[in-house]
């Protein structure tokens, strides 16, 4: 599991060199921003389970299919499995936020998940939904908590986006 630093060093280390402008330059952007992802961190714990619960209300208001018989979360079962992987979510975006890198996401959340999704018929779709709500929730939640450029807040979010979009369902 990397950081924006040991990542950094690594790379460096690699290829025998000095730190270079470039790297100084990437230090600054992380480090400017710590405060901020701390904050945010911060905010994400201690309101993780509304954000989870909330998100998941607006999500089955979108795709109502979804709780219904045939639907992937029909049953209580599978319907907290859902929440449960939501959480999940949440709770290792928060944890790449804070490192300034995705490599968490990598190694403890998408290895192998599209199969598994895929396996259990669990739609794709309906879950980046579900990671985005999130995303705007908390968004929105960090300019009113006085966190002024948000932008840092996409990278997880967007990445796990990413990652499972490619597969198609
Ligand atoms: C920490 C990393 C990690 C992840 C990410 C993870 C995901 C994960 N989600 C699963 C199931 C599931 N995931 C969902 C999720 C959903 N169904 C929907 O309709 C919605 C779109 C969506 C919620 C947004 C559901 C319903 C199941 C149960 C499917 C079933 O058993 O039929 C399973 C199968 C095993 C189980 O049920 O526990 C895994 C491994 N597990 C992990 O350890």
């Amino acid at each position: 599991m990397r950081d924006a630093v040991t990542s950094l060093i690594k790379n460096y280390d690699v290829a025998g060199r000095y730190l270079d402008r470039n790297a100084i330059d990437s230090l600054k952007d992380y480090f400017e921003s710590g405060k901020d992802r701390v904050t945010v961190a911060t905010m994400i714990s201690g309101n993780a389970a509304e954000i989870v619960r909330d998100s998941g209300t607006k999500l089955f208001e979108e795709v109502p299919e979804l709780l219904r018989p045939g639907g992937n979360a029909y049953t209580t079962r599978r319907y907290s499995a859902c929440l449960r992987d939501m959480d999940y979510y949440l709770r290792y975006a928060s944890y790449a936020l804070v490192a300034g890198n995705m490599d968490v996401l990598d190694e403890r959340v998408l290895q192998g998940l599209r199969e598994t999704y895929n396996s259990l018929g669990v739609p794709i779709g309906p879950t980046v939904s579900g990671i985005q709500i999130m995303k705007e929730m908390i968004k929105g939640m960090a300019s009113e908590a006085g966190v002024d450029n948000t932008s840092f807040l996409d990278e997880p979010f967007d990445y796990m986006t990413r990652e499972l979009g490619e597969v198609s369902v």
